[in-house]
């Protein structure tokens, strides 16, 4: 069985109940709730981890080394900062794919910067709850299980 691993970084854990004309009305279970049903019935195990910090996240994509055959990851602020969240990434096989709900590149110019970019497969931003979505699609579909 195939097994995706969903990361949401700090403050992600706020989703539903402040600023929802940016992030959306829905909370991060729901979220994840949805994720669920489509990778059931895609026969995919899918876990998730959401922290503020950054050491449980970099521990968490070490981890993923030959336990999950992909990554979804929405690191949130830490997108625009953490080499440590970078080097991890580079330092697995383990394909992950960069999520934001909001478009990144519309937004302040601090936040058009991804120093993870270099280091994932791609990115799928702006599209509110479903950038988590059609970032399981792609990775249902590159490891030839979707429908
Ligand atoms: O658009 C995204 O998904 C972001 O990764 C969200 C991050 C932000 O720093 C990135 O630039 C883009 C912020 C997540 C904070 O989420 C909140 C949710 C509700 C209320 C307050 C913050």
């Amino acid at each position: 069985m195939k097994r995706i691993l969903v990361l949401h970084g700090p403050n992600l854990n706020l989703l539903g109940t402040r600023e929802p004309e940016i992030y959306g009305k829905m909370t991060l279970a729901d979220i994840n709730g949805r994720l669920e049903t489509r990778a059931k019935r895609a026969g995919v195990l899918i876990e998730f981890l959401q922290s503020n910090h950054e050491g449980v996240l970099v521990d968490a994509i070490q981890e993923a080394q030959g336990k999950y055959d992909f990554i979804l990851l929405n690191a949130a602020a830490y997108t625009h900062y953490s080499i440590a969240l970078r080097d991890a990434i580079g330092s697995i096989d383990v394909p992950v794919i960069e999520v934001h709900l909001s478009n990144i590149h519309k937004r302040e110019g601090f936040r058009h910067h991804s120093v993870i970019a270099p280091v994932v497969m791609g990115q799928v931003a702006g599209l509110g709850a479903e950038s988590y979505l059609a970032a399981l699609e792609a990775a249902l579909l590159k490891l030839g299980v979707a429908e």
